[in-house]
């Protein structure tokens, strides 16, 4: 009797683990395109159109090295529009002996999966996911015992471990991070990277039609669908953002521009996520243009830290924590997310620029999901709950493992402090130094309070006033919480008086 290997949408990976010892001559690959997953956020159309045409090549790819798959459309009659039903039915077409599949990404999928075996009366083996760097049960020894975590010591003990931009068990260049060199804004006359993108082939075109039909009214736009879909095209987007973008990555890595979407960026975290490219390849990659001179050391570490640092540290937290991780909520925000996230109207140019940039593209760059998209949450108390939901439904890269802790952790502090040490709270002053959004605003961000005030500036201070019982003794925000005692007792009245009107009227 064949073993059925059933592989998630986000595990596309030729080398992921329930394939490594797989047959052609007598195992089945199952792929499913299912219900439950499709709808259990509204996702924006281009991330499933994404997928499912990924998922679709990558079938494509493993019929063509001789293996038979069992490939379940989601309009496909029969189908019964959950993994668990599409597993037991496919092990009862087949006959299966067994199921072999691989550690999901989102603890529901995981809960799900436990249930399996029961289901569908034969063994089910979960096996690790080994493209991360970090075993969970690594990170959880990591963790043990600390109240509170720093990625940046979680970074070194990768970076010891791994060996990457390490000589002889010091960091190359002598430190371990240039962070200093980075955070540049744009300067007004520079050369930007030439665009990558992929045209949609026939499979590609079907994927569109049928996400039109199903998904045409999630927030989001199908136009323009241009991003790899195969491992080979994801190699190319890798290759060309080595050749093009990573040598300034580090300098800009926290800049905006008004109609410039990617910047130096890679673009590379839907590939990462859904199997196309592995951690190690893009890492060494980077590592290989430091060492061949082709990018400066800033921008290589710059990068590197991105991905061996924070993309694994959230991912340890999320399997640490979860499920209560999800229902956190230190700073007690209860207000619902304002519709201008779903492209309701807005006078505040920076949230409409990066709203407008996440519907066209299903992406927008980390400084933008930081500073301004989730910044301005966190000045607002949104509820924990529903800024994560959109965060999980709008980006193409968005699965919970990753979502969560950046939602939770880094931008909304409502794991009270458990990833990162402070809110990242700031008024429009920061998104002014590091973009050109203001001068294309109706608001004055040099204002904090009267009819042209910049909504972050009255809102920043509100924040930390409404706050100052939890954050005040916070040491990494004494020089704030210093100014703010400045502030004379009219001033905070009427910055108090101006957010709470603006809030009621949201
Ligand atoms: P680059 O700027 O080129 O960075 C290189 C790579 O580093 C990325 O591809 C990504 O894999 C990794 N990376 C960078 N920052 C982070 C981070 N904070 N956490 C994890 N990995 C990181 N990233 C996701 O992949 N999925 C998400 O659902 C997601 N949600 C986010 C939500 C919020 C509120 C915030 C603040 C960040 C979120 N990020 C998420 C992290 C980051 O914004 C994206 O990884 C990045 O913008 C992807 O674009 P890029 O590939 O051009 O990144
Ligand atoms: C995100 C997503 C969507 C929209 N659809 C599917 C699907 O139909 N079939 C599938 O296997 N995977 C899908 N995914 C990705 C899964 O949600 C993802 O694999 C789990 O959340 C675990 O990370
Ligand atoms: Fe955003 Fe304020 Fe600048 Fe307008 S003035 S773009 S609202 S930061």
């Amino acid at each position: 009797r064949p073993k059925l290997r059933f592989i998630l949408g986000d595990q596309l990976s030729r080398d992921i683990a329930a394939l490594r010892d797989a047959e052609p001559a007598t195992d089945i690959l199952l792929l499913a395109e299912v219900g439950t997953e499709t709808d259990y956020v509204p996702h924006h159309p281009k991330k499933i159109a994404f997928l499912f045409s990924a998922m679709r090549h990558f079938a494509e790819e493993m019929r063509a090295e001789g293996f038979t798959v069992d490939y379940v459309t989601l309009d496909d009659t029969a189908n019964t529009q959950s993994f668990a039903g599409e597993v037991q039915r496919a092990v009862q077409r087949h006959k299966a002996a067994e199921v072999i599949t691989t550690f999901p990404g989102e603890f529901r999928v995981l809960d799900d999966m436990q249930g399996w075996e029961q289901a569908c009366g034969v063994p089910v083996e979960i096996r690790e996911d080994d493209r991360f760097f970090c075993p969970t049960a690594r990170f959880r020894g990591w963790a043990d015992g600390k109240r509170q975590l720093r990625m940046e010591f979680f970074y070194r003990d990768m970076r010891r471990e791994t060996g990457l931009l390490m000589d002889e068990g010091e960091p190359v260049g002598g430190q371990w991070n240039f962070d200093a060199d980075n955070r540049k804004p744009l300067p007004a006359r520079i050369h930007l990277p030439p665009d990558f993108f992929v045209k949609p082939d026939r499979i590609t075109e079907d994927v569109l039609a049928l996400v039109a039909t199903r998904f045409g009214r999630n927030f989001g736009s199908l136009d323009g669908f241009d991003y790899a879909v195969t491992r080979k095209d994801a190699l190319r987007a890798l290759a060309h953002f080595i050749s093009h973008a990573l040598p300034s990555f580090g300098d800009y890595q926290d800049a905006m521009r008004q109609g410039e979407d990617r910047l130096f960026h890679s673009l590379l975290s839907p590939y990462l996520n859904a199997g196309l490219l592995g951690a190690r390849e893009v890492c060494a990659a980077a590592e290989t243009a430091y060492r061949d001179g082709q990018a400066p050391l800033n921008a290589v570490e710059g990068f590197i830290r991105q991905i061996l640092g924070w993309r694994e540290y959230v991912r340890g937290i999320y399997w640490l924590k979860m499920p209560d991780y999800a229902e956190s909520n230190t700073l007690d925000a209860q207000r619902p997310l304002p519709w201008l996230y779903w492209g309701g109207e807005t006078a505040m140019n920076c949230m409409a620029q990066c709203v407008d940039q996440t519907r066209r593209l299903a992406h927008a760059h980390h400084i933008q999901r930081l500073m301004v998209l989730g910044n301005f949450a966190l000045l607002i108390g949104a509820r924990p709950k529903e800024v994560a939901e959109w965060y999980l439904a709008v980006y193409l890269d968005a699965y919970e493992w990753v979502e969560l802790p950046n939602v939770h952790g880094m931008v909304l502090h409502a794991d009270g402090g458990y990833l990162g040490s402070k809110p990242y709270a700031a008024s429009g002053k920061y998104i002014d130094r590091m973009s050109d959004y203001c001068r294309h605003c109706r608001y004055d961000v040099k204002t904090v309070v009267g009819d042209k005030a910049c909504p972050f500036n009255f809102l920043y201070w509100n924040f930390l006033i409404k706050n100052e019982k939890r954050l005040g003794a916070n040491q990494r925000m004494s020089l704030i919480y210093a100014s703010l005692g400045r502030m004379d007792a009219a001033k905070r009245a009427a910055v108090t008086s101006q957010a709470k009107d603006f809030l009621n009227a949201l």
